[in-house]
C-alpha cells in the first residue's frame, strides 16, 4: 500500500473527437479504474480524475467538417465519453474538460509564472501557411516525412513511428487541401525545455517508481539534446495567450491539457470545501498513460511543473502501457478494424471485457492483443467455469439443503484460513505494484483452490461435514466478491446481493476479505441465480465477421 493516506489518479484525457474504443480502455482507463477501486477498498482517499481534451487542430478540423461550432462539438463528445466510460464501470470521481474556465485560468497563470521565471521567450518563426485555405497550418494541418526516422505520412507534431516530436517535417503538405504550403512569419512563444535537461534527468534517475525501460529511453532523448518548445498556435480555438500582443493566438494543446489534471482536481476538492493544492501536494500522484504520449508526460509535463517551482508536485508514478492490437493487427478506425466500447458493452456483460483485458494487461510497454477466441475461452473456461461455478454451487447448495441459511460449522481446517490470508496479501502486493494481470491470476488460483475444496468435500454426499463445507464456501464467496471488485464490479455487486449483505461491496474494506467468519451461522441468503451467461461460439463468429468491413 502507498505510504500516503490520499491519492490522485489521472487517466490521459481523451480528445473530444471520437468514440472511446477498446484500445483506449486497455492501455489506460481500465488499469486506472482497477487501481483506484483497489486503493478505495484500502481506505485511501483516492480520486480518479479525467476530462476531455477539447483543444487542438484535429478537433477544429472535425468540427468544421461537421458544421458545428467547436464548443458544441466538444460538448457532445464530453457527454458521450461519460456514457461510454460508465457502461464499462470506469468510474471517475470527476470528469471535466480542458476548455473549463478553471483550466483556462490555471493555464494562463502557469504561463505568466513561467515567463516571470525566465522560461518563456518569444521569437518570430516561419510557419507553414496555406494560401489556398488562407490559414496558418500548425501540427495536424501539415503531413510529411519525419526528419528523425524517415517515416512518411506523419503529422508535423508527432511521429507515430518513432514517438518523437519532429523539429521540421520534410515534404510538407496541407492536410485540408493537399497542396504544398508556403512559409510565412508569425510571432511565437517558446518554452525553454532546454533549461531543464539536468533537472529532468535527475528526477528521472532518482525516482524508483517510474518504469525503468521508459526512464532509460527518455534519458536517451535528453542526452540527444532537448529542443525548446513552440507553445503558440495561430488559431482561434484554444486557451488564449494572456498578453495584449498575442490576441489572436492560443496555446498549443499539449501546453494546456496536462494542466487540466491539476485544475480539475483542485476544482473537485474546493467544491467539497477542501484545499485543492494542499490535497494534490500531500497525495501520491499517479498519471496513467499509453506509451504513445511518453514524450509529453515525461518531458513537457515535469519540466513545466519544475518551471513553477514545483508549486504542484511532480507525479510519483506514471504507469505506462503498450497498445492494444485487435486480432493481432493494429487498430484502425478508417479500416474499420476497431471496436467501439458502446457496441461491445451492449453485446456483452461489461465485466467480460474487464476480465479479459485485466488478464492480459501487463505492467509494461509491450503491446497487448484482443483475440476473440481467447476472449471466448477466458470467459467461458476461466471466469465462468472457475468463479461462476464456485459461487453458484456454494450458494445454490446452501439454498437447496439449508433453505438458504448459512449452516453451523464444526471444526474448520486451519489451512483454509491460511490460504485465504496468503491470497489477500499476495493480491495486495501485486496490485500495489500495478501488476494487474498477475493479481487476477492469483485470485483465480484461489478460486480453483476453493473449487477443489468443494469438490473434495462433496457436501451432497457427506451429511455430517456439509455444514462446515458450506459455511466455509459461503464465506469464501464473500471474500472473492471483495477481491474481485476492482476487476468485475458489476458481478461482485450481484454476488453481494445474493449473499444479502448490507451496503455494497465497494464500501467494504480490503482487509475484511481475510475474514473467514464474516457471515455468521443462521444468516439468510438472498435469491440465488447464476451470475454469468456463457458466450456462444456464434456470437464470436459474428463479431469476427464484422471486423474490417465497411
Ligand atoms: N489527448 C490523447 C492522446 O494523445 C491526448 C492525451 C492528453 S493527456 C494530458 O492519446
Ligand atoms: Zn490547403
Amino acid at each position: 500500500m502507498p505510504e500516503s493516506k490520499s491519492a490522485v489518479i489521472t487517466s490521459a484525457l481523451p480528445y473530444a473527437n471520437g468514440e472511446i474504443h477498446l484500445g483506449h480502455i486497455a492501455s489506460t482507463y481500465l488499469p486506472a479504474d482497477i487501481f483506484t477501486r483497489f486503493l478505495k477498498l484500502n481506505g485511501i482517499e483516492a480520486y480518479h480524475i479525467c476530462a476531455t481534451d477539447d483543444f487542438g487542430t484535429p478537433i477544429l478540423i472535425r468540427a468544421e467538417k461537421e458544421k458545428q461550432s467547436p464548443e458544441e462539438y466538444v460538448a457532445r463528445w464530453n457527454m458521450r465519453d461519460r456514457e461510454d466510460f460508465s457502461s464499462l464501470g470506469i468510474s471517475f470521481d470527476f470528469f471535466y474538460k480542458t476548455s473549463s474556465k478553471e483550466n483556462v485560468e490555471f493555464v494562463q497563470y502557469v504561463f505568466k509564472k513561467l515567463r516571470e521565471y525566465g522560461h518563456i521567450y518569444d521569437q518570430n518563426v516561419i510557419q507553414f501557411y496555406c494560401t489556398f485555405d488562407d490559414k496558418f497550418l500548425p501540427d495536424r494541418y501539415v503531413i510529411g516525412k519525419c526528419p528523425n526516422c524517415g517515416a512518411e505520412n506523419q503529422y508535423s507534431d508527432l511521429c507515430e513511428k518513432c514517438g518523437r516530436v519532429p523539429d521540421q517535417i520534410l515534404d510538407p503538405k496541407c492536410a485540408i487541401c493537399d497542396r504544398t504550403p508556403v512559409k510565412k512569419e508569425s510571432a511565437h512563444y517558446f518554452f525553454r525545455l532546454s533549461n531543464f535537461g539536468d533537472r529532468l534527468k535527475e528526477w528521472l534517475s532518482t525516482n524508483p517508481n517510474l518504469q525503468p525501460e521508459v526512464r532509460n529511453y527518455v534519458i536517451n532523448w535528453i542526452n540527444e539534446g532537448l529542443q525548446d518548445w513552440d507553445i503558440t498556435r495561430d488559431l482561434s480555438w484554444g486557451v488564449p495567450i494572456p498578453l495584449a500582443e498575442a490576441e489572436d493566438k492560443v496555446f498549443y494543446g499539449w501546453f494546456d491539457n496536462h494542466l487540466c489534471y491539476i485544475s480539475s482536481l483542485v476544482k473537485f476538492i474546493s467544491d467539497k470545501g477542501g484545499d485543492g493544492k494542499k490535497f494534490w501536494n500531500e497525495s501520491q500522484v499517479y498519471h496513467f498513460i499509453g506509451k504513445d504520449i511518453v514524450y509529453h508526460h515525461y518531458l513537457f509535463l515535469p519540466a513545466m511543473r519544475l518551471g513553477i517551482d514545483s508549486e504542484y508536485k511532480l507525479p510519483d508514478y506514471m504507469p505506462t502501457r503498450g497498445h492494444l492490437m485487435l486480432q493481432n493487427k493494429k487498430i484502425s478506425k478508417s479500416r474499420n478494424w476497431y471496436i467501439g466500447l458502446k457496441d461491445f458493452t451492449l453485446a456483452f456483460n461489461p465485466d467480460y471485457l474487464r476480465f479479459y483485458i485485466a488478464s492480459v494487461v501487463t505492467y509494461s510497454q509491450d503491446d497487448l492483443n484482443f483475440d476473440f477466441d481467447a476472449f471466448y475461452e477466458r470467459i467461458n473456461n476461466e471466469l465462468i467455469a472457475n468463479i461462476g461455478n464456485f459461487v453458484n454451487r456454494a450458494l445454490s447448495f446452501t439454498q437447496k439443503s439449508f433453505g438458504g441459511r448459512v449452516p453451523e460449522p464444526s471444526s474448520i481446517d486451519g489451512s483454509l484460513e491460511k490460504e485465504l490470508g496468503a491470497t489477500v496479501d499476495d493480491v495486495n502486493k501485486l496490485l500495489t505494484g500495478n501488476e494487474i494481470d498477475r493479481a487476477l491470476k492469483r485470485i483465480m488460483k484461489y478460486g480453483s483452490y476453493m473449487n477443489q475444496y468443494f469438490q473434495a468435500n462433496a457436501p451432497w454426499a457427506n451429511k455430517d461435514t456439509a455444514g462446515t463445507t458450506l459455511y466455509v464456501a459461503v464465506n469464501a464467496v464473500r471474500s472473492l466478491a471483495l477481491l474481485l471488485e476492482p476487476f468485475i464490479p458489476f458481478s461482485c455487486e450481484k454476488i453481494w446481493r445474493q449473499l444479502k449483505l448490507s451496503g455494497s461491496v465497494h464500501q467494504q474494506t480490503w482487509e475484511s476479505a481475510k475474514d473467514i467468519n464474516a457471515i455468521p451461522t443462521g444468516h439468510q441468503l438472498g435469491r440465488i441465480e447464476p451470475i454469468f451467461r456463457k458466450i456462444e461460439a456464434k456470437e464470436i463468429e459474428q463479431w469476427k465477421g464484422k471486423l474490417g468491413k465497411p
